[in-house]
């Protein structure tokens, strides 16, 4: 059986990958921080289950600033591969809290591959990376060859982390590979991403529990792919004979506005009546045109988004009402 191990396993990327592997026939461990809340929803439908749980599904209290522990985690599961999904991942936060930012999505990943590099058996490694690490890039659409200008703190912590990982996988042999990740979503994505809040606002909204909605820069755009999809890139690139990077995206660009049009419309609402401009949620810096070229995880990986946009708001925004026609009826 083969043993995988995840960072970031609570996450929603995690959770879409955790299900997978173990569709797989992995045993999958991840590790979980130690925090005063122990809500794992995303989870819980696999620990529910008596013949996965601490069958083939196991959790670890261990972080990426305690590189101690990571360690003796990481000796004890000898994993053959690992998927490093964890860190600081909302990059208007970033603006507010760069260097705890920096010092996870860094920092943190250069911990863990000093970590791998001394294993007996260094396993495979995924590195979760972001087309923020391309800002506002010359070219457009991107490749994985397209030059590194990243314009917040998220983007320059995943450009710094990404090198890395280059700099392992050539200098020390490490199988590593960097999936350069473009916006991706699901009804588990978190709730302060655009895509999540907005459908959660359509819902309420119908629902009569929410009056307005405010947002910040609606003309900004985005290449959204949904998660399941993105999750399955992760797999078939440690699969590969050789480690590489590998830009996974829908190569589609859509705006804000575009998502709250299909969210809205799913439920016969007109968004215009609801949404308002906070101006403290507009950012500092905005990248420009990330719309990513993946003809290489197609052509390398036989990997292709399978979800369209309009289907992916469609998912996320009936899943809120739903979730909300379930809360009153119990
Ligand atoms: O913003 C605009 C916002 O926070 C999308 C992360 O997974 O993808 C994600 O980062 C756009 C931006 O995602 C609101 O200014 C308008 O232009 O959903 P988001 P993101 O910043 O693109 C990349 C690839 C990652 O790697 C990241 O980890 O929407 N926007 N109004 C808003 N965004 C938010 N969050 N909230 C608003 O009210």
């Amino acid at each position: 059986m083969t043993i995988a191990f995840i960072t970031g396993i609570t996450g929603q990327d995690g959770s879409y990958l955790t299900e997978l592997l173990l569709a797989q026939g992995y045993e999958v461990h991840g590790a979980v921080r130690r925090t005063s809340s122990l809500d794992r929803s995303r989870l819980a439908h696999l620990y529910a289950d008596p013949t996965l749980y601490n069958h083939r599904l196991f959790l670890h209290y261990a972080d990426l600033d305690d590189p101690t522990t990571l360690r003796r985690v990481l000796t004890k599961v000898a994993p053959r591969e690992v998927y490093h999904l964890a860190g600081q991942s909302h990059v208007g936060l970033s603006f507010e809290i760069p260097e705890t930012t920096c010092e996870f999505t860094a920092m943190g990943t250069l911990r863990l591959l000093e970590i791998l590099r001394d294993l007996p058996e260094p396993p495979r490694f995924f590195h979760a990376t972001s087309s923020e690490i391309f800002g506002r890039p010359l070219e457009v659409p991107q490749t994985e060859t397209t030059p590194i200008a990243p314009v917040n703190p998220y983007g320059c912590a995943k450009a710094f982390a990404t090198q890395m990982v280059r700099v392992y996988r050539e200098a020390h042999g490490l199988f590593a590979v960097n999936g350069i990740l473009y916006n991706h979503e699901s009804p588990r994505r978190g709730e302060n991403f655009v895509t999540r809040k907005i459908c959660r606002a359509a819902a309420a909204i119908k629902a009569g529990h929410q009056s307005k909605l405010p947002l910040g820069d609606t003309s900004a755009r985005r290449d959204w792919g949904h998660a399941r999809d993105y999750v399955r890139g992760m797999w078939l690139s440690l699969r590969h004979d050789t480690p590489d990077d590998y830009i996974f995206a829908t190569g589609q660009l859509h705006s804000v506005q575009d998502v709250l049009e299909n969210a809205f419309a799913a439920l016969d609402l007109d968004w215009h009546k609801y949404v308002e401009t906070d101006p403290h949620l507009l950012r500092p810096a905005e990248p420009m045109q990330l719309v990513g070229n993946a003809d290489k995880a197609r052509t390398t990986l036989g990997w292709l988004p399978q979800t369209s946009f309009t289907d992916l708001i469609h998912e996320m925004t009936r899943a809120e009402f739903q979730v909300l026609a379930d809360t009153s009826i119990n």
